[in-house]
């Protein structure tokens, strides 16, 4: 991996994590308590032994840019030559916007190519899995391919919102159609999967610079991988996919898009169970994220002696659970949840402060937000509606907007 160098898109929207994503941009968004998701993909090239990653940012990239200066530039640059490092959108060739996720990355070609890798590997923050990016590049190696392509086996109906890989049983790439409505195409390892691109490419650098800078000056592109740069390698280099199936080569191994919110809220709520799928407390692959100075979490007799506690539930540094009951949810740092109330099934993020008596239900509530005594969120979906963002499977968003809900501290 000493001669590769990650480049990590980092500046989707995250339109279907609305109202999430309205003041941050989706890979700064909270996960599992103390983590941002970009943590996950960071944590992968850590333990992959990857040392030199761009990240490129675009929207509302405050938080993220904090995030990552505080965290992950101090973790990694302690080697010489090592960094994980923000470029900026003002860093760029010429004066127009990113385009697509080619134009960002060919906006910084020349930080690119003043690195002399030989290998770039291009990475997505969105996602929630644990990737050994060492065994990709071994394959890579062995089958010299000029690009490999990370593939999962997913459903047919799944489809739209993917990019379809075409393979032969090699694992040759032969085909390759972004985002199709349908697709007859189907994974020759399994009848009744389609092979799928995780949106992770690795790329020998002497294919990318050339074809990144002749996307550049086609008028009809859109700049994107999926739909552009990735059909146009087919039959002109070898293109190869590295599946990421468990050992009998059948399952996906896990993998999150947490793209929306349901799916978003469903991989917190999984970190809750006994045993769960994504297993932060796995020693040999450690999650790391920005380190934060807060006291320990504390669980305390409340009003009239109350039991504090909380069952099935992950509790960040700094809370306090006071004379009150939490389950099966994920509390980020520093939050209160004081006596006679009940949180259930729901997301808590940083400085959240819950008062007395209040009954909370499959509800995320987003940083700064103080609920008043006596609230009642996520048992009545049409009371909800009125005031807070509901989805259509009746999960209560709650954001620090509304005026009701604005911190008095803040
Ligand atoms: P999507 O994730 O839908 O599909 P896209 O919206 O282009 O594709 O985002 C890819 C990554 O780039 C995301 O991490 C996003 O945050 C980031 N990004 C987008 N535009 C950017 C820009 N201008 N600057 C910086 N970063 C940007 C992709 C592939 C599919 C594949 C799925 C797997 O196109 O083929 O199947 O990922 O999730
Ligand atoms: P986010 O997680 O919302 O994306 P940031 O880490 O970028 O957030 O923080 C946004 C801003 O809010 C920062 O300037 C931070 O110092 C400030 N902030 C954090 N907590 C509080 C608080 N309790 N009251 C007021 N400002 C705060």
């Amino acid at each position: 991996m000493r001669d590769t160098l990650g480049v990590l898109l980092a500046g989707g929207a995250g339109e279907r994590l609305f109202p999430l994503t309205r003041e941050r941009a989706k890979p700064a968004v909270p996960f599992a308590g103390q983590y941002r998701i970009i943590d996950i993909t960071l944590s992968n090239c850590i333990n992959s032994g990857l040392r030199k990653v761009y990240i490129m940012t675009q929207y509302k990239a405050l938080s993220l840019n904090r995030h990552i200066r505080e965290g992950w530039g101090t973790t990694v640059a302690s080697e010489l030559g090592e960094f994980m490092e923000i470029l900026p959108p003002m860093q760029r060739v010429n004066k127009s916007w990113y385009q697509g996720t080619a134009d960002a990355v060919y906006q910084n070609i020349y930080s690119i190519g003043s690195e002399e890798p030989k290998f770039v590997l291009i990475l997505s923050g969105d996602h929630i899995y644990k990737m050994n990016y060492g065994l990709m590049m071994q394959q890579h190696c062995d089958s010299g391919a000029a690009v490999t392509l990370a593939t999962l086996p997913i459903n047919p109906d799944e489809v739209s919102q993917f990019g379809v890989v075409e393979v032969s049983r090699t694992g040759e790439v032969t085909g390759f159609q972004e985002k199709p409505k349908t697709t007859d195409v189907r994974s020759p390892f399994n009848a009744d999967k389609v092979d799928a691109s995780m949106g992770i490419y690795l790329f020998n650098t002497d294919v990318l610079i050339p074809e990144l800078i002749a996307d550049a000056e086609d008028p009809d592109s859109k700049h994107d991988f999926g739909h552009n740069i990735l059909p146009k390698l087919l039959g002109r280099y070898k293109v190869q996919a590295f599946n990421f199936v468990d050992e009998n080569r059948k399952e996906a191994l896990y993998w999150r898009d947490v793209g929306t919110l349901d799916a978003y809220y469903e991989a917190n709520i999984d970190i809750c169970a006994v045993a769960p799928t994504f297993n932060l407390y796995d020693r040999d692959w450690p999650i790391r994220t920005r380190p934060t100075q807060y006291p320990p979490a504390k669980f305390v007799f409340g009003e009239m002696g109350r039991t504090g506690m909380a069952i099935n539930s992950v509790v960040s540094p700094g809370c306090v659970v006071s004379g009150s009951a939490v389950r099966q949810s994920v509390l980020s740092q520093d939050v209160r949840v004081n006596s006679y109330s009940d949180i259930d099934s729901s997301l808590l993020f940083q400085h959240v402060n819950v008062g007395r008596h209040c009954r909370i239900r499959r509800a995320i509530i987003d940083r700064d937000v103080h609920i008043p005594d006596g609230t009642v969120i996520g048992y009545d979906a049409n009371e909800d509606r009125k005031r807070y963002f509901v989805t259509p499977s009746g999960l209560t968003v709650v954001t620090r907007d509304g005026s009701l809900y604005e911190n008095p501290v803040s």
